[in-house]
Parts: structure tokens; C-alpha cells; sequence
């Protein structure tokens, strides 16, 4: 694999966050940590990391926008470029101790997803991709699994957690999975999830009520690695819809069936 310029200062920017969430991984006690809101959590891990991206980034690229988790929304002064930044995807693995957490940043131009870079600096793997060029862990290609029958499947999800709405539709979507599939599982950590469907660790992953910064990055590796990405509804812009449910065009289909079902009364 060739590193285009605009690969070299995501995956630059992201090796140098990862750094300092390494350092920071297990010091719980010195971090800060305080609730956003129920169940949300922060801490000075997520802020120092999201510094260093943003720093990073803009000496770069100076004019792009920047969209945030901690700090909103950048302005910037080139209208059609915008990055999507979380400094730490899975928060609440990274404060307990778990080692499955992310750095997720995707590239907007002109309203598209381009280019997106996941690394998991516990596992060392970096998960790249730029729209029409392909996927890649590590410099190895990916391809979305190709199994097709959902019996022999894992599925991933995210859990309508404290704060979040929809607990009755969930629980209800999850059964239905469960009745079919052949297991599932709940990581923590979207932007892992979907670079997990890119590389065949997962077959599917659905999950609501995300953020543009949990998915930018996901959605383009997932694409580029041959999957099929819409929303919970099938939509075709989870990036405004906020839903993803992503995996092969097969189990994709049937996964988006599944989920349209209405409330079992
Ligand atoms: P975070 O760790 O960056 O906050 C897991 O289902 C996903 O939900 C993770 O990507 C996590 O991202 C996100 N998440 C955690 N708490 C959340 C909350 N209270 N509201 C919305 N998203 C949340
Ligand atoms: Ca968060
Ligand atoms: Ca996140
Ligand atoms: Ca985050």
C-alpha cells in the first residue's frame, strides 16, 4: 500500500494522540474523570488526546473545519473540507481498565465521507481507508466477511445505554437477532465495531443515537472493504440519520429486515 499525503498526517496525527492515551491507560485516579450526562463519561484522556489530533490537523490542514466530540464544532475557512475527530472511542472500556478502545477520524469533502483512519493503540492496529483506493489493517487489504447465512454469523450492537432512548425497540431487535444468528456481541466502541466488519471479525453491527464522529471514519473502511453501510432504516446517510447497521450485501439485507420489524405487542 502506497501512503497518499493525506493518509501520512491522519495516521501522523493519531500515532501521536495514541501516545498519550497510552500513557494515560490505567491512571484512572489522575484523570479527571466526570458525567457529561448519565452514562456518558469524560476525562482528561479524552481532552488531552483530542488536543493533540486537533493540533495536528490544523497544522496540516489550516482551514479545515473540525467537528469535535469534546471541543464542537471548528469553523473553518475552506467550506469543503471537515474532519470528524473522537480522541477516544469506548471511554467507558478505557476508564475500567478494558483494552478495546479507539482513535476515530474521517475526512469530509464537498458532503462525502473520503477518507477515514481507526487505530487501537493497545492492539497496535490501524485500520485506513480512502474512498476508491480500498481498505487496509496494517497494510494488508480487507474484505468484509463472506458468509451468508445468518445462522453462522456474530453480530455486533451497541446497547441503548442510560441516557439513551429506544430500551423497549432494542430489546425487542436484539431477541429477534438472537433468535437467528449465531451469537452476539456488545465491544463498546462503534468506530472498532465497523473496522471489525471491515476486516471479517464481524459479520454485522448495528447500533442508534451515535454521532458523526463515532462513524465518519467507519463508514468509508467498511465501504472500501466491500460492505454495504445505510442506516437502521436503510437509509443511505447515517451521517445525518446518526443509525448505522452495516456488514456484506446479504446479511445486510437480512440484518435491515430484522430491525424493520415492528414492536411485538
Ligand atoms: P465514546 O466512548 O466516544 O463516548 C458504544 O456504544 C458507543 O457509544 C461508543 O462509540 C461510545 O463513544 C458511545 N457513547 C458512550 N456513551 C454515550 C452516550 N451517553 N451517548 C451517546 N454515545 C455514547
Ligand atoms: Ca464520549
Ligand atoms: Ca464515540
Ligand atoms: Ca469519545
Amino acid at each position: 500500500m502506497i501512503r497518499s499525503p493525506l493518509m501520512t498526517v491522519m495516521t501522523d496525527a493519531v500515532m501521536k494522540a495514541a501516545r498519550s492515551l497510552k500513557r494515560d491507560f490505567g491512571e484512572v485516579e489522575n484523570l479527571q474523570v466526570s458525567r457529561k450526562g448519565p452514562g456518558n463519561f469524560v476525562s482528561a484522556a479524552d481532552h488531552r488526546a483530542e488536543e493533540i489530533l486537533r493540533g495536528a490537523l490544523e497544522k496540516a490542514r489550516p482551514g479545515y473545519g473540525l467537528v469535535l466530540e469534546e471541543t464542537g464544532v471548528v469553523e473553518g475557512t475552506d467550506a469543503t473540507h471537515r474532519w470528524h475527530v473522537d480522541p477516544l472511542d469506548g471511554t467507558t472500556n478505557f476508564l475500567h481498565g478494558i483494552p478495546h478502545f479507539c482513535i476515530s477520524v474521517g475526512l469530509e469533502r464537498e458532503g462525502q465521507m473520503v477518507a477515514g483512519v481507526i487505530y487501537d493503540p493497545i492492539k497496535d492496529e490501524m485500520f485506513v481507508a480512502e474512498r476508491g483506493k480500498g481498505a487496509y489493517l496494517n497494510n494488508r487489504r480487507l474484505r468484509v466477511a463472506a458468509r451468508r447465512d445468518m445462522a453462522d454469523s456474530v453480530v455486533y450492537c451497541g446497547l441503548p445505554h442510560l441516557g439513551r432512548p429506544a430500551h423497549p425497540r432494542f430489546l425487542h431487535e436484539m431477541a429477534a437477532v438472537m433468535a437467528v444468528s449465531g451469537g452476539l456481541r456488545r465491544m463498546g466502541s462503534a468506530a472498532l465495531d465497523m473496522a471489525y466488519v471491515a476486516a471479517g471479525r464481524a459479520d454485522l453491527y448495528w447500533e442508534r443515537d451515535l454521532q458523526t464522529w463515532d462513524i465518519a471514519a467507519g463508514l468509508v473502511i467498511v465501504r472500501e472493504a466491500g460492505g454495504f453501510v445505510t442506516d437502521c432504516e436503510g437509509g443511505l446517510n447515517p451521517m445525518s440519520t446518526l443509525s448505522v447497521c452495516c456488514g456484506n450485501e446479504v446479511l445486510h439485507r437480512e440484518l435491515l429486515g430484522l430491525l424493520k420489524k415492528p414492536l411485538a405487542r
